[in-house]
Parts: C-alpha cells; structure tokens; sequence
C-alpha cells in the first residue's frame, strides 16, 4: 500500500494548528515543484517559457526571464494558497508578502544550480519554513533571520530522471517519489539515514589553489590514499548542482564541501546560509548527518543579512567531524 504525501502530512499534522500549516505549506511547494519540473523538462525547449519582460526591464535589467525567475512566481503563486505571510527568495532582494494572515514564513532557493539547466544536469528547489507573527517578527526579514534550528520543516526537490521530494518535519528524513500517472508523490523511504563514515568527498578541485591551509590538508590527506594517513583511497564526485550532491550523500554517504576560499566574492564560500545551507543542514542531521561551516554547526549560526553566504561541509558524520579537526 503506497503513501502519499498528502496522507503522510495529514498524519502528521493532526489536529496541531501549527503543524497544519506547515502541513498546507509543503504540499502548495511540492505542486510548485510539479510546475517546475515540467518546465525543466522542456530543455532547451524552454526558452518560450523565457518570456521578454515588457517594457518594464527588472532591477538587474534583464530583459528576460530566467527560469529561476519564472519558478519564482510558480512558487509565490502556490504559497499564496497556504499560510505563509512572507516569501524569503534567492530571486529578490527583500521578502515578499503572500498572505496578510500567516502562521509562517517560508525562506527559498526556487531553481539552485539553474547555471546547469543548459547542460541537461538535475537541478532542485530548496525551502526552509520557519514559524511567523506580527507580533514577534514586525520586520518580516528579522523572521527570516531566525538561527537554521527554529525551523519547523525543510526540505528540497531535484528535477532530475525522477522527480523527488526529500523532507523533513522534524521527525526523521523521508524520500518521496513522483508518480507522473496519479500526480501524487509516494513514500519512497520513511527514515534516510546516512552513513557515518565514507569514502567519497564532493568539493570542485579546481579551486584548490584558492582554498585555506585546513581546507587544503584535509583534500591533500584524502588524495593520498591508502599510503597516507586516512590509510584508504577516497573517489570523489562533484556535480555542480548541490541538491543532486546532496541527494547522493543521502543516498550513499560522503561528504560536501564549499568553504571559504581566496577569491574575491567567495570569502564565505559560495552558498547562502538562511535558504541553501540552513534547509540542507536540517534535513542533513534528521538524517543523522551532520553540517558545518568546517567547524560550527550550521543551525546554531546566527544569520545576519537575508542573502549572506557561508561556508558548507555536509554529509556523512564521522567525516565532518574530521575536517573540523583540521580546522
Ligand atoms: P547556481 O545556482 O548558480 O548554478 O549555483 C549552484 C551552486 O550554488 C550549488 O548548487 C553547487 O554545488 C555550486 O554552486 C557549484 O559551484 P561551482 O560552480 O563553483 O563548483
């Protein structure tokens, strides 16, 4: 008998007001995340999705649309549906409303690893919900600003050969699968636990030149093998899309690795804190992983700026604790 997503929220929410909403909020995001798939899917076909934005060039000036961008509004639309008063977005730069009245705020990435779309490469949407009142949060971005432990769920989507769904509510790490015929995703793992030890890393070597001397000890020990001191060879993968890195480490085991390095832009590495990194490390320890930012525990950062980037190491546990040890 198979478990839709539908049935696996209801049973979780109960009768909890809180877990209701945030029950409304992920099922509006995964029917955003058919949406986008569908337009992935389109390829290079897509480009009539890119639709001329008029007259009215946005503030980067572009006169097209991107499909992050259009998997933007997909998802404003969805969650207008839901109780969500704010929209935290990669795509703007300050919070967007949705609902006058709503229990949550939701913080997220709409289409990460979009530069990939062009080369066929699984691509996701990322989200972190987080609790919202008016009361507490009087400027919404402050809500957004909570530290990665205040979320109340998260997860992501990676349009890739299956559409999948992989999230948490707090109680484990589940895997749902898209079935194209029902529409529905089904339950395709009640409880992801990743292995603690491994021998995969995933970090883009080509920055190595760039990297600190802990970053560049750790990669340095793991090339040299079983002759050296981690006293076994490592392989590496690295896809350039992290929700597709990420889901392999799910699935296997490893470790990612984007640190701060010495270019100019990248001194907090490359991924964003409160809609990349905060989401990934939740899912990410509920799955009995753990994340860093080499050292410190993601969800316990204290975000300061919607957008800030931060440094990431995540996956299987006994491995993030070693790169700690370099740090
Ligand atoms: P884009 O969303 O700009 O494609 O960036 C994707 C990403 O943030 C993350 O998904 C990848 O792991 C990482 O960048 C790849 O970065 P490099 O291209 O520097 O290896």
């Amino acid at each position: 008998m198979s478990v839709t997503l539908q049935a696996f929220l209801r049973d979780f929410a109960g009768s909890d007001p809180q877990k209701q909403a945030v029950a409304a909020a992920v099922e509006r995001i995964a029917e955003a995340g058919i949406a986008i798939a569908d337009l992935v899917a389109q390829g290079p076909l897509a480009d009539h999705f890119a639709k001329i934005m008029g007259d009215e060039a946005n503030a980067g000036g572009d006169a097209q649309k991107e499909l992050d961008v259009i998997s933007e509004e997909v998802i404003i639309a969805k969650l207008k549906q839901a109780p969500v008063a704010f929209l935290g977005s990669e795509e703007s730069e300050t919070p967007i409303p949705l609902n006058d009245v709503g229990s949550l705020v939701v913080a997220v990435d709409p289409l990460d690893g979009s530069s990939n779309i062009d080369t066929n490469v699984s691509v996701g949407t990322i989200y972190s919900i987080l609790p919202y009142s008016a009361a507490q949060f009087p400027d919404p971005v402050d809500a957004l600003k909570q530290k990665g432990s205040a979320q109340l769920a998260a997860g992501f989507l990676i349009y890739g050969p299956s559409t999948v769904l992989v999230s948490t509510l707090g109680a484990g790490t589940q895997v749902f699968a898209l079935d194209r015929a029902s529409g529905d995703f089904i339950l395709a793992k009640a409880a992801v636990e990743i292995p603690a030890q491994t021998k995969e890393y995933g970090v883009n070597q080509s920055n190595m030149r760039h990297w600190d001397t802990p970053m560049r000890a750790y990669i340095d020990d793991c090339l040299a093998g079983k002759d050296g001191p981690r006293a076994k060879d490592f392989n590496m993968r690295w896809v350039g899309s992290m929700v597709a890195d990420a889901f392999r480490i799910f699935t296997r085991g490893g470790v990612y690795l984007y640190t701060g390095d010495k270019r100019k832009g990248y001194e907090q590495g490359r991924l964003r804190l409160i809609y990349e990194a905060n989401p990934v490390a939740f899912i990410t320890e509920q799955a009995n992983g753990a994340a860093t930012d080499g050292k410190t525990r993601i969800l316990d950062i204290q975000p300061e700026k919607l957008h800030q980037r931060i440094p990431l190491v995540f996956g299987s546990k006994d491995e993030v604790a070693k790169i700690a040890s370099y740090y």
